[in-house]
């Protein structure tokens, strides 16, 4: 009677334990897999020539020591959380068509058609292999970094192609590393991280833009990229914030 009764009380304990094994891993597995929906982070022209802190070339407002300090505190607390970083550098040639400098007649901010487009006519920047194409965070924190605007014909404000249509090695490099989501900051709000941020929406990826991260050119213009990248599609969190980029 006792032997039965343990039997029994045995084979109770042994089914409940397999239907908790069985759920943990089901469940687990679906929550786990939602978890790890691969994060990856692109730090957009980090360089000299865009801040004030180098007297840049290009300097764009707010881009002070405090500035640069927070951006590299920021990804090396993303780069700690687990996710890829990676960033884009504005790399151009010295005759490149976006530098006022390569037309004649032409002054610093002058706009131009140019490939059916507006073209803003910019002082030289971000000269290949110039102290001003540097990148100011340590660069160990990135896995990889990719150039952009080489090609002395068109100009390249999105990390992932140029004004001609060429595209660069981000969206192989993305989904190499199986990246499905985005988190996007860096300078020139207006600019190249509106373009970077339009385009990885348009090549299906999720994105989330860290406001106080990004300096732009100007307040006007900014407000409205980020309204742009807004309606199409991208959350705008004002600081990291580590849950809301998991779970977003
Ligand atoms: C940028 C103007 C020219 C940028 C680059 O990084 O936003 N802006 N080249
Ligand atoms: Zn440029």
């Amino acid at each position: 009677m006792t032997s039965k009764r343990c039997f029994m009380e045995n084979s109770v304990v042994k089914t409940l334990m397999i239907g908790i094994l069985f759920l943990t891993l089901v469940f687990g597995g679906t929550v786990m897999a939602k978890e790890t929906a691969k994060i990856g982070v692109i730090v957009v022209d980090i360089q000299g020539d865009f801040t004030k802190l180098k007297n840049g070339s290009l300097a764009v407002e707010g881009t002070d020591e405090a500035y640069i300090k927070a951006v590299e505190e920021g990804t090396k607390r993303l780069k700690e959380a687990g996710f890829p970083i990676f960033a884009t550098q504005d790399w151009h040639p010295a005759n490149h068509i976006s530098f006022f400098t390569s037309h004649k007649r032409k002054k610093v901010f002058d706009v131009i058609k140019l490939h059916r487009k507006e073209q803003v006519l910019w002082p030289p920047h971000c000269v290949q292999k110039s102290l001003g194409a540097e990148i100011l965070i340590d660069n160990k924190l990135f896995k990889a970094i990719v150039k952009k605007g080489t090609d002395p014909r068109y100009d390249s404000y999105s990390g992932f192609k140029d004004d001609g249509g060429k595209r660069t090695e981000m969206d192989t490099l993305l989904k190499k590393n199986k990246i499905e989501r985005l988190v996007i900051y860096g300078i020139a709000t207006d600019y190249c991280v509106r373009a970077t941020a339009l385009d990885a929406v348009a090549s299906g990826y999720k994105v989330i833009l860290i406001k106080n991260l990004c300096r732009g050119v100007a307040p006007d213009t900014s407000q409205k990229a980020i309204e742009e990248m807004k309606a199409k599609g991208a959350v705008i969190l004002d600081d990291i914030d580590l849950k809301k980029i998991k779970g977003n």
